[in-house]
């Protein structure tokens, strides 16, 4: 499912108002999918503490929501604007892509905790296409 011009400014409209708290969604995002999902531990079984908001679990979620961010402003050509952090992933981390639906879900739900008046259902289903047009783009280079 392609992202309208319509999804696509509620995606702006939305990340602009919550951007500020990127790091705390970062944080609380990777947090509850390595509690709910913890196969998704293995990734990061280097790290010394990966309990809820621990110091790895926060720099992380920043790392992260830095590439959502620069996402954003990729919009309209996700697959060439994530090539490289798709080639990172697939070919140097070896993490599995159904991994990345696993965090976009993580991220809609602290999006609709954080900012339950702005996640209204245009923005939550605009935001839902934008993460699962992510995690198509950083799977891409999977084949
Ligand atoms: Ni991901 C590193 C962005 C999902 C495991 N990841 C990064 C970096 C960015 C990034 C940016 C840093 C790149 C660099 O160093 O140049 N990752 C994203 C985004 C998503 C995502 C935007 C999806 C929304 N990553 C995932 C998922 C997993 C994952 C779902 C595993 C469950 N990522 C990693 C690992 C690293 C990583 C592992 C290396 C971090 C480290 O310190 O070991």
């Amino acid at each position: 499912m392609s992202l309208t011009p319509k999804d696509k400014s509620a995606v702006k409209a939305l990340w602009a108002k919550v951007s500020n708290k990127a790091d705390d969604i970062g944080s609380d995002a990777l947090s509850r999918m390595l509690v709910v999902y913890p196969q998704t531990k293995t990734y990061f079984s280097h790290w010394k503490d990966l309990s809820p908001g621990s110091a790895p679990v926060k720099k992380h979620g920043q790392t992260v929501m830095t590439g959502v961010a620069d996402a954003v402003t990729k919009i309209d050509d996700l697959s060439a604007g994530l090539l490289n952090l798709s080639e990172l992933h697939a070919f140097t981390l070896r993490v599995d892509p159904a991994n990345f639906k696993i965090l976009a879900h993580n991220i809609l739900v602290v999006l609709a905790i954080m900012f339950p008046n702005d996640f209204t259902p245009e923005a939550h289903v605009a935001m839902d296409k934008f993460l699962a047009a992510l995690a198509r783009a950083l799977a891409e280079k999977y084949r």
